[in-house]
């Protein structure tokens, strides 16, 4: 289904917003405003947007990767943004618009990789109970390929023909772990065969690419089809995680590896179409940059009013301070 000058823009927008907030909460880090660690998420922006931002409802389930702590896919469901700065600034978000991440079918990540499969799973089996056509989607990183949940719940998925969408981030590394060493095959989507569901393979650094093959497996668990696998291929620009004390391996990945995947940045090439096809004006580009690095900003110090939580348990002040510095104890 073509997307009109609007939601391409729109998606344009999503993504940049959700690269500038990245890059926040990393200098974030280095200037001691943002507490404890980040897994950035900054090179993979075209999944989360692609994939959600015009394929669902607002009563579907959503169970989110967590590269940018999340927030591609927060954005993308219309949720503001205020929450997840303040709180990583380690504050209380106050003043705060629009649904909660809840409201838009996300209820958090679990901290346990492979966690995902049997949550989205199980939600996917309360849509079918509602019959409402809700459906599930899952996003999981290569990572989590091998874990006996994902296979556990792809079987059950598919036996029971419940609305799920399976959308693997592969952005070629679990950590430090290369995936062509964890696992026998070139292709995560290739287990679609196993399970009996269609599986594709889409570039994911472009976002269009991702909407439509998303689009397609959406409209198919909608209608009570079952479940699909979609891979996207894609690659982080930063480390695995950062702010960690015990962050100490090196990166294993290639600089000329790296330095290819920036040259297919999935802005860049989004930006570059829409020039082409004329659907930017001439200076649009520039003046939607200026509009997001306004608006991000604004969330910098609107973070930076909200107030630290009361803390009454002293191992939580000790790890704070820990992570945030001194002016955690004011
Ligand atoms: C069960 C489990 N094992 C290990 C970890 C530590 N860990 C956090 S993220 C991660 C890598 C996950 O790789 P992938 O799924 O490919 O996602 P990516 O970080 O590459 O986006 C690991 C090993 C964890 N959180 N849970
Ligand atoms: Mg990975």
């Amino acid at each position: 289904m073509e997307l009109d000058r609007d939601q391409l823009v729109t998606l344009y927008r999503l993504m940049l917003r959700a690269r500038k907030l990245d890059e926040l909460m990393v200098n974030g880090l280095k200037t001691g405003k943002m507490v404890g660690f980040y897994h950035s998420g900054q090179g993979e922006e075209a999944v989360p947007v692609g994939a959600c931002t015009f394929n669902l409802r607002e009563d579907d389930y959503v169970y989110p990767h967590h590269r940018g702590h999340a927030i591609g896919f927060t954005l993308a469901r219309g949720v503001s943004p205020k929450t997840f700065v303040a709180m990583h600034y380690g504050r209380v978000p106050r003043d705060v618009e629009g649904p909660t991440s809840e409201q838009r079918g996300i209820f958090g990540i679990s901290g346990t990789i492979g966690g995902a499969f049997p949550m989205a799973l199980g939600w996917a089996l309360t849509a079918k109970m509602n019959a409402r056509s809700q459906v599930s989607i899952c996003f999981f990183g290569d990572g989590s390929s091998g874990r006996g949940t994902l296979h556990e719940s792809m079987n059950m998925a598919s036996v029971m023909k419940l609305p799920v969408v399976w959308v693997c981030e592969n952005n070629l590394y679990g950590q430090w772990m290369p995936i062509k060493d964890a696992f026998p095959r070139e292709d995560i989507a290739d287990l679609a065969h196993t399970y009996a569901m269609p599986g594709v393979v889409v570039d994911g650094q472009d976002v269009l690419a991702v909407h439509e093959a998303v689009r397609v497996a959406v409209q198919r668990a909608r209608e009570g089809r079952g479940p699909s696998l979609v891979e996207c291929k894609t690659y982080r620009y930063r480390a695995h995680a950062e702010g960690m004390p015990d962050v100490s391996h090196a990166d294993p990945r290639p600089n000329e590896e790296l330095e290819a995947w920036k040259q297919r940045d999935p802005i860049l090439l989004f930006r570059n179409k829409l020039t082409e096809r004329g659907i930017f004006d001439p200076d649009e580009a520039e003046r939607i940059e200026a509009e997001v690095e306004a608006e991000v900003s604004a969330l910098d110090e609107y973070a930076q009013q909200c107030p630290y939580p009361e803390i009454q348990d002293p191992a939580i002040l000790d790890l704070l301070l820990y992570a945030g510095g001194e002016e955690v104890r004011s």
